[in-house]
């Protein structure tokens, strides 16, 4: 009887757990210190792990710093791709919508080559976001 309970409690959470999962995570680049100049983005990424579907939000005074999204070259050497517009509203949010390696930097001034450039590695989707099957309900027994 109360492994049959453990047993429903456990299919419960097994059918929840990915739904939450699948929402995605938010992170803000460079938490309180936000997109800026004198922050080591590189420590902040490192030891995060980052999958299809989680959001970066970058947070800025609009008009101080921008955000683009680059190449391994255009991180390296602090160039602004001439295509591309600028992320500029100061509460950019972008959804790592593709595993594999991103580049971002600020090409306000000489702020990239300061160090405001942010790399990472985003991991596929951790948990299949299909639906989960219901849990079967608990039949009492020997009623
Ligand atoms: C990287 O981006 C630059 C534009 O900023 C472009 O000229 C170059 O061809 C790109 N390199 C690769 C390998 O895609
Ligand atoms: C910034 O963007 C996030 C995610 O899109 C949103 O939840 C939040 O309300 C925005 N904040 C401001 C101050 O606009
Ligand atoms: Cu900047």
């Amino acid at each position: 009887m109360a492994s049959h309970l453990v047993f429903f409690v456990f299919m419960l959470i097994a059918a929840i757990v990915p739904a939450i999962r699948a929402t995605g995570k938010e992170f803000i680049v460079g938490d309180e210190a936000g997109w800026g100049l004198g922050f080591d983005y590189q420590a902040w990424a490192y030891g995060k792990k980052f999958h299809v579907g989680d959001k970066l939000v970058f947070q800025y005074y609009p008009g101080a710093h921008n955000v683009f999204k680059v190449n391994e070259t255009g991180f390296q050497n602090c160039i602004r791709p001439p295509a591309t517009e600028a992320l500029t509203t100061g509460n950019d949010t972008i959804v790592l919508a593709t595993p594999g390696r991103k580049w971002y930097i600020c090409s306000v001034g000489q702020h990239c080559k300061k160090g405001m450039k942010l790399f990472l590695t985003v991991l596929p989707q951790a948990v299949k976001s299909t639906p989960a099957p219901y849990a079967t309900p608990y039949t009492p027994q020997g009623v």
